[in-house]
C-alpha cells in the first residue's frame, strides 16, 4: 500500500488534507521514510529515482537512450529521449502538469495507468521526492517542437515553466544538487551508479544507458565514461556474473515469455564448477533480496523438473541418499526478472514479493525452459545430474562437519575457543569482536582494549578462501569453526538447512583489524568473502566493520600527530615544519605490531577517536561478481580490477 492509501484507509482525511500531509515538506521532514536513509545509499537513490522514470518511459516504448552524468559540482544530470514530461496547464491544480509531477508525491504515475510501477519498496516514490531533497533542481523539456525549462529550490518552484526555444527532439533533462541540509554525504560514487546502470541495462534489453564522470579528466584527456547496453538481457547478465567462474556447461538456459498468466517473466541460468548457489531476483527492476513468491516458483519449477528428468532417465537409482532442492542448485547462477502490475512488497526491507499468483507463472516458465533444454541436450543433462549427485554426497559429509560446529557452540556445553579473549559484558548490542591479524598484534590488542565490551580473536594470517572450497571443508577448518563458536552463530536448526541462525549472536560489532599493507588488505578480502558467502545476514544487518589504523606518526619536538593519509602528513609538515620535511620525524606504521597497546587503543580501538568503515552491500549482483573475480582462479581480470579499482574492495565491497 502506498503512504497515501495507508492514510486513506486508516483515517477519514479528505483528499485535500492528504495532499497537505503528503506534500514535499513531509519528505523533507522525514526523508528516510521515502528514500531509506540520508547517507550514501539514500544519496544514490535520488539518481535511481530519476532514472527509473526514464526507464518507465522506455518500457512504454517511448525512449531508448538515457544518459547520466556526475558533474563537476557533484550535481547529477539525467537526460532521456522519451516523450518529455507534459507541460500543459492543469486546470484542477492551477499549475502546469510538469509542476504537478514535480511537486505532488506519486503524481508521475497518475497520468500513465497500466505500466509496471512500483508501490511500496524504496523506489517508486516519484521524482518529486528528488526535487524535495535537492537544493537546486533544473528541468528542461523538449516537446511539441519547443524547449521549456523550470527551476526549483528545495522543492519550491522559482518561476513557472517557460518556453526558451525550439527543438526537433523530445525528451526530459533533469539536473539536481542533493541538499546539504539533508544528506550527510554529498559525493556520488561512480562504481555504485555504474553497477546499478549495468544491472538496468541487462534487465531492460535494447535501452542504451551511459554514465560519465565529469569531476576529473583521465590521462587520455577524456572523462571516465561507460555505455551499458544489452540485446540478450539476462543471458548476458549471468555470463557477466560467472565471468570468473569455470562453467560446468557453456550454455545459458534462458526463457523470456509472458504466456503464463500474461505476466512478463524472464529467467536465465547457468551451472559453474563452484559450490555456491547464486540466485538474483528482480521485480519491476528492483532487486528482491528477501526473495518471495517468484523465487519460490523458480525453486519449485527447477527442483521438480530436474528431479523428474533424473528419475525418468534412471540416473538416481544407484544413489542411496535423498536428493534435496539445495543439491539441484549447487554451482547454479541464475537471474529471475518479472514485471508485476501491482506488486506487494513485504519483509523487513520491503524487498520480498508477496503476490501469490506469481508463483505458478514462474514455476511454469522455468519448467518449460529447463525441461526442453534437458530433453534436447542429453549429454549436458547428464553432467548436471552428476553434479547434483556429487552435491548430495558432499551435503552428507557437510552435515557431519556442521554437527562439529553445533556441538562446539557454547550453548550446547562446549567452551569458547581458547584463542578468544572475551569481554565481560553479555549484551550483544554493546559488545565488539575484533578479528586481529597475527598473534603479536592480537597480544597488543588484548592489552590495549577495553575489557568490558571488547573481545579479541587473533587469526593466523590468511584464512581459507571459501570461494573455492566445498561446504564441508569450510566447516572442518579450525579457524572458521572458532569464528562460528566465538560469534555464537550456527547453521540450520534442521539437518540440511543452510540458513544461518544469528539469534544468539554475541556481538553486534565485528571489526576486522589488519595491517595497512597489501597482506592486510588481502586478509580483509578473505574475511569479507567468508562473511559474504557464509554469514551474509551479518553484513545485511550492518554488523561488519573494518578498522582503520593510522599510516604515520609525525613528530616535531613534543608535538605528535597520527596521520591516516599522505595529505594529512603533508599538512603536518606545513603546519609544524614550515614546509620543511627534514624538520619532521615521520614514523611509518607498516603493521599493527609496531604500535604499543596504548597507541593501538588510542588510534584504532577507542570509540571516541577511531574511524570504523561499515561494510555494506550496495548491489548484490555486483558484490557477487567482485568476490568471484577477486577470489577465483583467473588472475588476469583480478589484476585488471585491482589496478583500476585499488580501494574498492576494501571500502565498498
Ligand atoms: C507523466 C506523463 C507522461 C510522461 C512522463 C510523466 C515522463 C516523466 C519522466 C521523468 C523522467 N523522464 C520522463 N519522461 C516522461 C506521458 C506524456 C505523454 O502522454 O505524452
Amino acid at each position: 500500500m502506498s503512504e497515501e492509501e495507508k492514510l486513506d484507509a486508516s483515517q477519514s482525511y479528505s483528499a485535500d488534507s492528504i495532499q497537505v500531509l503528503e506534500g514535499l515538506e513531509a519528505v523533507r521532514k522525514r526523508p528516510s521514510m521515502y528514500i531509506g536513509d540520508t547517507g550514501l545509499k539514500g544519496l544514490h537513490h535520488l539518481v535511481y529515482e530519476v532514472v527509473d522514470n526514464s526507464i518507465d518511459e522506455a518500457m512504454g516504448g517511448y525512449c531508448d537512450d538515457i544518459q547520466v552524468s556526475i558533474n563537476e559540482d557533484n550535481s547529477v544530470t539525467v537526460i532521456d529521449n522519451g516523450r518529455g514530461i507534459p507541460v500543459d496547464w492543469h486546470e484542477k491544480e492551477q499549475r502546469s502538469a510538469l509542476e504537478v509531477v514535480l511537486t505532488v508525491l506519486h503524481a508521475g504515475g497518475k497520468f500513465d495507468k497500466g505500466s509496471y510501477k512500483v508501490s511500496g519498496g524504496l523506489h517508486g516514490v516519484g521524482v518529486s521526492c528528488v526535487n524535495a531533497l535537492s537544493s537546486s533542481f533544473h528541468v528542461e523539456i523538449c516537446r511539441d517542437g519547443k524547449l521549456y525549462e523550470q527551476d526549483y529550490k528545495r522543492g519550491k518552484p522559482i518561476y513557472s515553466v517557460r518556453e526558451i526555444g525550439t527543438s526537433e527532439e523530445t525528451g526530459t533533462t533533469i539536473t539536481f544538487i542533493p541538499d546539504d541540509e539533508i544528506f550527510s554525504v554529498l559525493e556520488f560514487k561512480y562504481d555504485v551508479l555504474a553497477a546499478r546502470l549495468r544491472e538496468l541495462a541487462y534487465l531492460n534489453t535494447g535501452i542504451k544507458l551511459s554514465l560519465t564522470d565529469r569531476r576529473n579528466v583521465l590521462e587520455n584527456g577524456e572523462f571516465k565514461s561507460e555505455i551499458f547496453h544489452s540485446d540478450e538481457g539476462l543471458k548476458e547478465f549471468v555470463r557477466f556474473l560467472d565471468q570468473s567462474r569455470e562453467p560446468l556447461i557453456d550454455d545459458v538456459i534462458h526463457i523470456s515469455t509472458d504466456k503464463f498468466g500474461g505476466m512478463p517473466v524472464e529467467v536465465a541460468m547457468m551451472y559453474n564448477q563452484s559450490y555456491n548457489e547464486n540466485i538474483f531476483s528482480y521485480v519491476n527492476n528492483i532487486n528482491t533480496i528477501e526473495g518471495g513468491t517468484h523465487l519460490a516458483g523458480f525453486r519449485r519449477g527447477m527442483t521438480r523438473t530436474l528431479k523428474k528428468y533424473a528419475e525418468d532417465s534412471k540416473m538416481l537409482e544407484k544413489v542411496k541418499i535423498e536428493v534435496t532442492g539445495d543439491d539441484f542448485r549447487e554451482g547454479l547462477t541464475a537471474v529471475i526478472s518479472i514485471k508485476v502490475a501491482e506488486p506487494q512488497f513485504e519483509g523487513q526491507t520491503k524487498t520480498k514479493l508477496g503476490n501469490n499468483e506469481v508463483m505458478g507463472s514462474v514455476d511454469m516458465a522455468v519448467s518449460e525452459a529447463l525441461g526442453n533444454y534437458l530433453e534436447e541436450h542429453p549429454k549436458e543433462a547428464k553432467i548436471i545430474v552428476d553434479k547434483v549427485v556429487l552435491a548430495a554426497t558432499a551435503r552428507h559429509a557437510a552435515r557431519n562437519a556442521r554437527e562439529l560446529v553445533q556441538r562446539k557452540s557454547p550453548l550446547s556445553g562446549g567452551g569458547l575457543p581458547g584463542k578468544l579473549a572475551d569481554c565481560s559484558d553479555r549484551d550483544p548490542e554493546k559488545c565488539e569482536f575484533f578479528i586481529v591479524e597475527g598473534d603479536s598484534a592480537g597480544g597488543t590488542a588484548k592489552q590495549g582494549r577495553s575489557r568490558k565490551y571488547q573481545a579479541i580473536m587473533p587469526i593466523r594470517g590468511k584464512i581459507l578462501n571459501v570461494e573455492k572450497a566445498m561446504q564441508h571443508r569450510i566447516l572442518e577448518n579450525e579457524e572458521i569453526r572458532n569464528m562460528y563458536t566465538a560469534l555464537g552463530v550456527s547453521i540450520g536448526t534442521d539437518d540440511d538447512s543452510k540458513e544461518l541462525n544469528i539469534s544468539k549472536l554475541r556481538y553486534h560489532k565485528i571489526i576486522f583489524m589488519t595491517d595497512a599493507d597489501v597482506d592486510g588488505s588481502h586478509i580483509d578480502t578473505l574475511l569479507l568473502t567468508f562473511f559474504f558467502r557464509q554469514m551474509k545476514p551479518l553484513i545485511e544487518n550492518g554488523y561488519i566493520y573494518i578498522a582503520t589504523p593510522p599510516l604515520y606518526l609525525c613528530r616535531k619536538g613534543k608535538v605528535e600527530e597520527y596521520c591516516w593519509t599522505e595529505i594529512q602528513r603533508q599538512q603536518f609538515i606545513e603546519k609544524y615544519g614550515s614546509g620543511n620535511e627534514n624538520a619532521i620525524h615521520t614514523q611509518r606504521y607498516k603493521g599493527l605490531g609496531e604500535m604499543n597497546a596504548e597507541q593501538l587503543w588510542h588510534t584504532t580501538m577507542d570509540p571516541e577517536f577511531r574511524t570504523l568503515r561499515q561494510v555494506t552491500i550496495e548491489n548484490a549482483a555486483d558484490a557477487d561478481h567482485v568476490f568471484s573475480m577477486l577470489m577465483g582462479d583467473d588472475v588476469a581480470p583480478r589484476r585488471e580490477f585491482i589496478e583500476a579499482n585499488a580501494s574498492y574492495a576494501k571500502i565498498d565491497a
